[in-house]
């Protein structure tokens, strides 16, 4: 196996015998070979959109396939295996629906067209097309930050999706973008265009998800977040996907049966169709990574509805169930049943069995300043502005990590000047979200929008500065980016911020090893990208910017 798409890769170069993860060797094998495999689908579903052959079911396909090889989405590697074998049935379906069609299909020559096998096939093929076959050092990192920036899209489209929000021109751009990193003879300046117009997708599928989310739920607003317990067993949901929670809150009322969130849960807590349910408790623990020890002291059943998902401890193993692309053998899975709902009767017949979360801490923490709040407050804001109380704002969002390194951005937080704003999105702010920052005149000193998605917020209210400012680029503003990334998603958000001219931002704890170093060249020529110091050195950077 050879993987170097999130920011633990090992040593920085790649993960090559097993996951950093804990994905395994042959898991991440048949990842590749699926994602292959949906390049095979594309080459001719592209065809088929063209000839206004719009096949719905496949656009689907592959959505899900890309969601599921996201870092700690699914480490199930019969669910690959039988994914390979649905997706070479659906390309040889596509290929033949347009034969019918007399559509000419002369100029798909590429290898993934065109091959088969079985599941003993499956290992060889996948080394075969393994990341490492392209030799091209700029050309293979140009074709992987393509690649994963997609994933992150088809991951937030599929969360839209699920709320009946859809959209085709992304569709289209996905399996479009697959092609082309099936082409041996594309040049960097062809994957540079690419690039930037994976990050225009990315916006429009950022904004897609927020209508999906806030017209199905209200806009998010100001909320206090209980962290503490209650003496009635629970049920601890994790991952992003905000229908899951809602099936599961409307089949847990009345049951005795608490539900709390877990790291990118937090926010469902700021919209108000959530705050009808009084059983819907508040956040316990922390980010994803943490969740070995907290999963465990929770005492109940745990949902994943998606990442981030790390291979269980048996002390809790089987309180564990997964839905939607999430997986891990030997966890219970809830499907999506044939009515299009899930039945999680299983899961809370399992809590009632549990004793309730053992405490871990008290207290509250702040959040649900999405873009229509903030722009409700913008008078204030643009008057502490105007009068100096708030000399800049950082935007801290991204993903949090295991790596000692983190710490710096608790640090940086803390060091920061008190006429600082922190702009948050994602679960990076667990490293600084109970820290007591303070305010400025009412204004707190971190403001969470909400999920990772939600730094879609972040870029609305930077724009609508910039027009109440009356400036001309986005960059005038007083606005610094320190951004820490993971997995895939935090591509996609990159992606997105740099397709909006924004400049000067800096990714860490370390930048990707799949970036090489023309690339990186190339981008710090264009958007002035740079990694992390040390909070004293990068505290005078950010703050003469
Ligand atoms: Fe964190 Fe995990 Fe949301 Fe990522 S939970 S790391 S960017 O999956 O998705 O912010
Ligand atoms: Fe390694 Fe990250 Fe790939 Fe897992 S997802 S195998 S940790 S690079």
């Amino acid at each position: 196996m050879f993987c170097f798409q999130c920011q633990e890769a090992y040593k920085g170069v790649g993960c090559v015998l097993k996951g950093v993860c804990g994905k395994t060797d042959d898991v991440a094998k048949m990842q590749d070979l699926l994602i292959y495999a949906l390049k095979g689908i594309s080459l001719y579903n592209v065809v088929a959109k063209e000839n206004q052959i719009q096949l719905e079911e496949v656009d689907s396909f592959v959505m899900e396939g890309l969601f599921s090889t996201i870092t700690n989405v699914n480490f199930d590697k019969q669910y690959f295996i039988n994914k390979i074998k649905d997706a070479l049935m659906i390309r040889d379906k596509i290929k033949y629906v347009l034969k019918e069609k007399g559509v000419n299909l002369d100029n798909i020559n590429h290898d993934a067209a065109f091959w088969n096998g079985n599941e003993i096939d499956f290992y060889k093929k996948a080394e075969e097309v393994s990341i490492l076959t392209e030799k091209d050092e700029d050309i293979r990192s140009l074709k992987e930050l393509i690649t994963y920036g997609i994933k992150g899209i088809a991951a937030y489209l599929y969360h839209a999706y699920q709320l009946g929000f859809k959209d085709n021109k992304v569709f289209e751009f996905i399996q479009r973008a697959l092609v082309k990193t099936l082409d041996d003879n594309i040049s960097v300046d062809e994957l540079f265009n690419l690039v930037m117009e994976t990050g225009k997708y990315a916006v429009d599928t950022m904004a897609l998800l927020d209508k999906a989310n806030t017209s199905t739920y209200g806009h998010p607003e100001i909320t206090k977040v209980n962290i503490g317990v209650r003496n009635n067993p629970g049920i601890l949901v994790s991952g992003h996907d905000l229908k899951d929670l809602e099936e599961l809150l409307k089949q847990t009322e009345g049951t005795g049966v608490d539900v709390y969130t877990h790291g990118e849960m937090l926010p469902a807590h700021y919209y108000p169709a959530f705050k009808n349910y009084s059983h819907f408790v508040g956040n316990y623990g922390n980010s994803w990574w943490q969740q070995d020890k907290e999963f465990e002291s929770f005492n109940g059943p745990i949902l994943m509805t998606t990442n981030c998902l790390i291979p269980p401890k048996e002390s809790y193993k089987d309180r564990l169930y997964t839905t939607g692309v999430v997986g891990f053998e030997g966890v219970k899975h809830i499907p999506l049943g044939k009515d299009g709902k899930k039945d999680f009767t299983q899961i809370i017949e399992h809590a009632k069995k549990c004793k309730p979360p053992t405490e871990i801490e008290q207290g509250e923490i702040l959040g649900g300043f999405a873009h229509s709040q903030v722009l409700a407050l913008s008078d204030k804001i643009v008057d502490a502005v105007k009068k100096g109380a708030i000399k800049r704002f950082i935007v801290m969002a991204g993903c949090d990590g295991r790596m000692k390194e983190r710490e710096y951005y608790t640090e940086f937080a803390k060091a920061l000047p008190k006429d600082t704003v922190i702009l948050t999105a994602g679960c990076a702010k667990y490293r600084y979200n109970k820290l007591d920052l303070g305010d400025i005149n009412g204004i707190p000193r971190v403001i969470d929008a909400g999920q990772c998605n939600d730094s879609y917020s972040l870029a609305v209210i930077a724009l609508k500065l910039k027009e109440v400012f009356g400036l001309k680029d986005i960059n005038e503003l007083p606005i610094s980016y320190n951004i820490a990334w993971y997995e895939q998603k935090a591509v996609t958000v990159l992606l997105a911020l740099l397709y909006l001219g924004v400049k000067n931002i800096h990714l860490g704890p370390t930048l990707p090893a799949f970036l090489s170093k023309n690339v990186i060249k190339v981008l710090v020529d264009k958007f002035n990208i740079g990694g992390i110091n040390n909070v004293e050195d990068d505290l005078k950077m950010f703050l003469k910017a």
